[in-house]
């Protein structure tokens, strides 16, 4: 199975996706690396990395041909950018800060061909390898694409029916560090704000039978809380915290190492 039916799969039988935000990587190999470790989807982050989009439509490639789906992160909703985005190896979008249903359907529409969207029809699409006729591959581009809608504001919490309700978007995915600061509480992860979007955003994906997401935390017990309300698509942390989450790790191990040595002198 291909990562975008494999991801699809997993989220219908209610089991969880994991995925890494890939910002500071410039490897395309790094998609085979995480799922080696047992992440099921990435997200190029081109809200807040520098990388440039030649590397992340390598990396987008190489994660496509290793089986885990890379999705984007536009800095917009601007349609040219998600064009040059999806047209180019990402096979999917996280996009941020999408606070009404007029911004889903916009995004939604400009994820897709026609006659579901306003996608732009290149000369030839990357993703399902070159055996392709380009109107196969631009139909099934269009079955596989997913659109998934931050959540990361006041405003789009109260219209968090309304976005899900909107033809074209696949899932909700809280932007818990964006929402928390917006709302007058940062870093608050454990505390009711967060409890309560999440419990909000999982009712409203539900209702119209799509996933829910969240990246942001790092507390266990808040992921726990999130998991039981019904998160499944999670974003574990970013490339860079996971590194120096092993290298802390190494370190910690070896100094204790070195403490036993020298206490066994
Ligand atoms: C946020 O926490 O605001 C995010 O965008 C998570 O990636
Ligand atoms: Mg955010």
């Amino acid at each position: 199975m291909m990562a975008a039916q494999k991801f699809r799969a997993r989220l219908a039988g209610g089991e969880i996706a994991l995925g890494s935000n890939v910002r500071f990587s410039r490897s395309a190999e790094i998609g085979a690396a995480l799922a080696a470790c047992g992440m099921d989807w990435i997200m190029l982050d081109y809200e807040h990395s520098p990388a440039s989009p030649h590397i992340a439509q390598d990396i987008a490639l190489g994660a496509l041909r290793a089986g885990v789906l890379p999705l984007a992160r536009p800095s917009s909703h601007d349609p040219r950018e998600i064009a040059g985005l999806l047209t180019n190896g990402a096979l999917g979008l996280i996009v941020p800060h999408v606070n009404t249903a007029a911004e889903a359907e916009a995004v939604a529409r400009a994820a897709r061909f026609a006659p579901r969207g306003s996608l732009s029809v290149p000369g030839s699409l990357p993703h399902f390898g070159y055996g392709l006729t380009l109107t196969e591959a631009c139909a099934r581009f269009n079955d596989e694409v997913l659109v998934v809608a931050m959540i990361e504001s006041g405003e789009a919490l109260a219209n968090v029916d309304a976005i899900a309700a909107t033809e074209g978007i696949d899932g909700l995915f809280i932007g818990a560090s964006d929402l928390l600061w917006e709302r007058g509480c940062p870093g608050d992860y454990g505390g009711p704000v967060l409890r309560q979007a999440i419990d909000a955003v999982a009712l409203a994906a539900r209702r119209h039978r799509e996933f829910s997401g969240m990246g942001g935390p790092r507390e266990e017990a808040v992921w726990r809380g999130a998991i039981a309300a019904g998160i499944r698509m999670v974003m574990t942390e970013n490339d860079l915290t996971l590194l120096m989450r092993g290298a802390r790790d190494r370190a910690a191990f070896f100094a204790s190492c070195a403490a036993a040595a020298g206490g066994a002198a």
